[in-house]
């Protein structure tokens, strides 16, 4: 059994958002991963974050790569657009239909091995290029599919469950997508939706590339005593930077805040953050600052969790190509082909 589909019964009273779907229209299949894991917490936030921001689920692309969280665009959105792509292939391709069709929002799904291993290329260049996306990057530690052998985001001396020692140092993904150029980057918890789903919504909101680490326990290779990305480690050592509250352009703020340790941060689409701030001292839109706080937080063990940084005013890969606005599903076959005497003057001014 490699999948089960829903029943389609929804009862007649479920609420409805403004674009007439329940929650419901925002859900899969019935997952097929082990009960308990992360990865089913990040569905179900994902679930959460469109319904509540009114999309319409054909006008959304999910890509993945290779792996139990590249399983999961199967179990939510289902009636939206998917890709499972090779595995630590899924950047190239999200890339390529961006740049085809600019009107679609598009959601990258993968995992710590997809992303970090076989993927790393793949993952610093889609972030070095600005597409706009939300990248979820499903981290465990592990390749959970291929039965828990260490990954590149393990860290130096965790505990595999048969007691292995991982030797090698870990690549710290938030720290390589900031480096790499990414304009909004953010750090959760599986287990923490009430932060994820804001975090989730504002990263949509962003017009450039948005990524979103999330520590996602493996319950079947990686949640023992010793591992550093078990629900007992990230609970005890979860240092949050921020919570945040999303507002998208169109709803006018109506909660009172007091004022201390509020920062608002306006997006390019109008909609606005609102970073209530834990950290006093933090500011996620400081790149350097943010790079080294990052940092110390590394090497003292700790997760840091929160928006971490974001550009409010981004630009995207179109902007830096200077691409037509056009989806090319919407041209006709003249604007697509201008002809050959077009290319002729194309050729001759590289010659
Ligand atoms: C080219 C290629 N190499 C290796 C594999 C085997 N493989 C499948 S999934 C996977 C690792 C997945 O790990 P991760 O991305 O962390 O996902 P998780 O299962 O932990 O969610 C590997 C090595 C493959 N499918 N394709
Ligand atoms: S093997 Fe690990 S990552 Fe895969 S479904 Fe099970 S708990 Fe989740
Ligand atoms: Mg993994």
């Amino acid at each position: 059994m490699t999948y089960l589909a829903k029943p389609k019964l929804h009862h007649p009273t479920l609420p409805k958002n403004k674009v007439g779907y329940t929650r419901r229209d925002y859900e899969g299949k019935v997952s097929t991963l082990c009960a308990g894991c992360g990865h089913d917490s990040i569905s179900a936030a994902l679930i959460q974050a469109f319904f509540e921001l009114d999309i319409l689920p054909h006008k959304v692309a999910k890509l993945s790569g290779i792996g139990c969280s590249s399983k999961t665009p199967d179990y939510f959105l289902g009636n939206s657009h998917g890709f499972n792509t090779v595995h630590g292939r899924m950047p190239s391709v999200l890339t390529g239909a961006n740049l085809a069709n600019r009107d679609l929002i598009y959601l990258g799904v993968s995992g710590d091995g997809d992303s970090a291993s076989i993927g790393l290329g793949q993952f610093a260049h889609v972030m070095r290029r600005g597409v706009n996306m939300t990248y979820i990057l499903e981290n465990n530690g592990v390749y959970g599919l291929t039965k828990g052998q260490f990954s590149a985001t393990a860290d130096k001396g965790s505990k595999a469950k048969k007691g292995s020692v991982n030797a090698d140092a870990p690549v710290d993904t938030v720290s390589l997508a900031l480096l790499m150029g990414a304009t909004f980057v953010a750090r959760s918890f599986s287990g923490d939706k009430k932060q994820l789903v804001p975090l989730v919504k504002a990263a949509i909101a962003h017009e450039g590339a948005a990524f979103i680490d999330v520590i996602s326990p493996c319950v079947a290779f990686n949640n023992h005593a010793g591992s550093t990305k078990s629900y007992d480690y990230v609970r005890e050592h979860n240092e949050a930077v921020n919570r945040l509250d999303f507002w998208p352009n169109r709803e006018a703020i109506n909660i009172d805040y007091s004022e201390g340790g509020v920062i608002d941060v306006p997006q390019h689409d109008g909609s606005i953050i609102r970073l209530r701030k834990t950290h006093p001292e933090y500011d996620p839109t400081d790149r350097i600052r943010a790079a080294n706080h990052i940092a110390e937080h590394v090497a003292k063990g700790e997760v840091l969790t929160g928006l971490l940084y974001v550009d409010p005013n981004p630009e995207d890969l179109h902007a830096h190509l200077n691409t037509v606005e056009k989806a090319f599903n919407q041209m006709d076959a003249k604007e697509l082909c201008p002809g050959s005497a077009v290319l002729e003057k194309v050729n001759a001014a590289l010659r």
